[in-house]
């Protein structure tokens, strides 16, 4: 398979990790490194083994043939970085959020199917495979009807000291953690008609909410309540684990603490541990979340590269935008949403 071949944008707390991930796959060749620090962007080329270095997009993409760049800079710059790279054909992955507003992220995805360009979103969650796992029980129909689901993603995992950039965010944590687990809600149980959310700030030292608990009705009649915190204490810190419970009408699904799974049917708990690829790079606090990076190229790739349909691609990307703003706007006007 010839590789295709690519540039980093942006060299903060992701960017290492990214770059390990695309290694860890054949088919993609970081060839540059931008990033307005020369000085930061020239620290992970060295340690990366790659010479190109800009300070510039333009610049980049003037002097280098690519197949895709790789963006992962602050939400602002997503849509200025992305429509560079859209208007001279070079395909884009860039970083949830995809835009600080649902009409902006309109607006990228417009542009790029206007173009003819790809337009994808790097949303990992969904590729956890403890997360995949339980869509294969969903979908083998051992529970029946689904009745109820509950996805809780509550920590008090320090997350500002790696990402000291989400401290003075108006919108937090819909914003991080709900495109995340609100993508998990459409990838589990499908597309929602009804939203309503409400959002709490703890922490004294932020700006945006910290706690935020979005309640959903799904097109299958199914209710959802997606349950988001960086202020809750556990018996243990359950960061960056997401637990779900499923009721059914023949079988209820747990998943649990360390990646366990549980199936309850007929009276029995049929148990199992889902296995976390382990690589060497990743920071054992996030090594979920590393795991999936791997997986969400894999099939970014296999888009870029011609060969199937990636899951997370910009327009799917807006119906999850949708509901991470339907949240806000649920919650500032303290009512339910009806979504298209
Ligand atoms: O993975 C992320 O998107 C991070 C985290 C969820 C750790 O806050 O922003």
């Amino acid at each position: 398979m010839t590789k295709l071949k690519f540039a980093l944008i942006g060299t903060g707390f992701w960017a290492q990790y990214q770059l390990a991930g695309w290694k860890e796959i054949d088919g993609a060749e970081c060839v540059a490194v931008c990033d307005l620090s020369l000085e930061k962007a020239e620290d992970i080329g060295r340690r990366f083994s790659i010479s190109n270095i800009y300070d510039d997009i333009n610049a980049l993409l003037l002097s280098r043939e690519l197949d895709f760049v790789d963006i992962v800079t602050d939400v602002d710059s997503h849509s200025p970085l992305a429509m560079a790279a859209i208007e001279r054909g070079v395909a884009v992955v860039c970083q949830k959020p995809l835009a600080p507003s649902l009409e902006i992220a309109q607006e990228m995805c417009r542009q790029a199917r206007s173009w003819r360009v790809p337009l994808l979103v790097h949303e990992n969650w969904r590729w956890q495979r403890p997360l995949r796992r339980l869509k294969e029980i969903i979908d083998s129909g051992v529970l029946g009807t689904l009745v109820r689901g509950r996805i809780d993603y509550a920590n008090s995992f320090p997350v500002f000291d790696n990402q000291p950039f989400l401290k003075p965010l108006e919108r937090f944590i819909l914003t991080d953690i709900g495109t995340h687990i609100l993508d998990v809600s459409r990838f589990l149980f499908g597309e929602a008609e009804e939203l309503y959310c409400q959002t709490r700030k703890i922490h004294e030292n932020i700006c945006g909410e910290d706690v935020a608990t979005v309640l959903m009705r799904k097109r299958s009649g199914l209710t959802v309540t997606c349950n988001m915190s960086y202020a809750s204490r556990w018996e243990f810190d359950r960061f960056p684990q997401t637990m779900v419970s499923i009721e059914g009408t023949t079988a209820g699904v747990a998943l649990g603490r360390d990646f366990e799974i549980t199936v309850y049917e007929d009276g029995r708990a049929n148990c199992e541990r889902v296995h976390i690829p382990d690589y060497p790079w990743a920071n054992p606090e996030y090594a979920l979340i590393h795991a999936s990076i791997v997986d969400c190229h894999r099939n970014l790739l296999s888009e870029l590269s011609g060969q199937a349909k990636a899951e997370t691609t910009g327009d799917d990307n807006l119906r999850t935008l949708e509901l991470v703003y339907a949240a806000y706007q649920s919650a500032e006007q303290r009512a339910s949403v009806l979504l298209t």
